[in-house]
């Protein structure tokens, strides 16, 4: 299995990777600008990443689908600006990336993301930032570690913004964050319990669940799928659809966009993570597909959450 890196030869938007088709391995494409993946498809080619028919792949703009990396600051949860800058810089591939337990699929590649001298003139601390990803069947999996090369402490937020695509989300029903508390961001961050059984969408939501289980499911009855979301070092998840009216006040968001589309990230915001000197810190997340929902009676979303 190769992978090949791709220039688009405008130079400015850095590189891609592309994993060749393969029956058995997923079609998929990661940027080393914001180190962010804009593309996974199934082995029925659909596309299980939202992309804004808006978006802008050119550097400064982060890009506004695939899988945006929020560090050192989730959101305006600080000083910084919104979401940190790891989003909008050239990351590198990670020519020796620090050991991680092997894993079983040979689909893997590594980035690095390095604070530079200017990055310390907004956030006076450096560090290296290691995202590797690996793609097996039906899985999508990426662990981020942060290591704090600095001689002093610090302690930062992080998320892993996953731009889903769904067939309608009005119809789409996100399980396993019942009775947790939650930020609610449309309301000035006030701390709320979720009282459904099940998250559904008829208007704006941006809320930050706080400490949800391991694993999260995603039910999109249309595309009788469901997509599971297990997370670990990562405590926090993002619910997160614009709805109408701030879809159209987004630049780079098609105004019907938001009905295709939802965020469900793992995050550590309630609790920013700290690091002593030359500490490292490491979380993980893998996304994969149950191709069954509600309506066929084959998916017990209990046995998806609990097994
Ligand atoms: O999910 C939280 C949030 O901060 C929302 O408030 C909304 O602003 C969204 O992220 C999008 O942020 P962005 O900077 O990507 O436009």
């Amino acid at each position: 299995m190769t992978w090949s890196v791709v220039n688009d030869g405008t130079g400015c938007r850095g590189s891609y990777l592309r994993s060749p088709a393969d029956r058995q391995l997923r079609f998929f494409l990661v940027l080393l600008y914001g180190g962010q993946i804009i593309s996974w498809k199934n082995d029925r080619r659909e596309e299980l990443l939202f992309m804004s028919s808006k978006a802008v792949l050119k550097p400064p703009n982060s890009i506004r689908g695939g899988i945006p990396i929020c560090f050192p600051q989730f959101g305006n949860f600080g000083f910084l600006e919104q979401h940190g800058f790891a989003r909008n810089r050239l990351w590198a591939l990670d020519s020796c990336p620090s050991p991680l337990p092997p894993s079983r699929s040979n689909s893997s590649v590594d980035l690095i993301l390095k604070s530079t001298e200017e990055d310390l003139k907004t956030w006076p601390r450096s560090f290296e930032l290691r995202l590797r990803i690996i793609l097996a069947p039906g899985k999508l999996t990426l662990i981020p570690r942060v290591r704090n090369t600095d001689t002093r402490a610090f302690s930062f937020t992080f998320a892993m913004r996953n731009y889903l695509s769904v067939s309608d989300v009005s119809e789409v029903r996100v399980e396993g964050l019942e009775t947790l508390d939650y930020f609610d961001n449309l309301m000035k961050r006030e701390r709320f319990t979720e009282q459904a059984d099940a998250i559904t969408f008829d208007g704006e939501v941006d809320r930050v669940y706080l400490s949800t289980p391991s694993k999260i499911a995603i039910i999109d009855h249309e595309k009788k799928r469901t997509l599971v979301l297990r997370k670990g070092g990562l405590l926090d998840a993002v619910v997160w659809n614009p709805w109408d009216r701030k879809a159209k006040a987004l630049p780079d968001f098609g105004d019907d966009d938001y009905k295709s589309m939802l965020c469900v990230d793992s995050a550590a915001i309630e609790t920013p993570i700290l690091l002593k000197s030359f500490e490292e810190w490491k979380g993980w997340q893998e996304l994969s597909t149950v191709s069954s929902s509600y309506c066929s009676g084959q998916l017990d979303p209990c046995k998806v959450l609990y097994g």
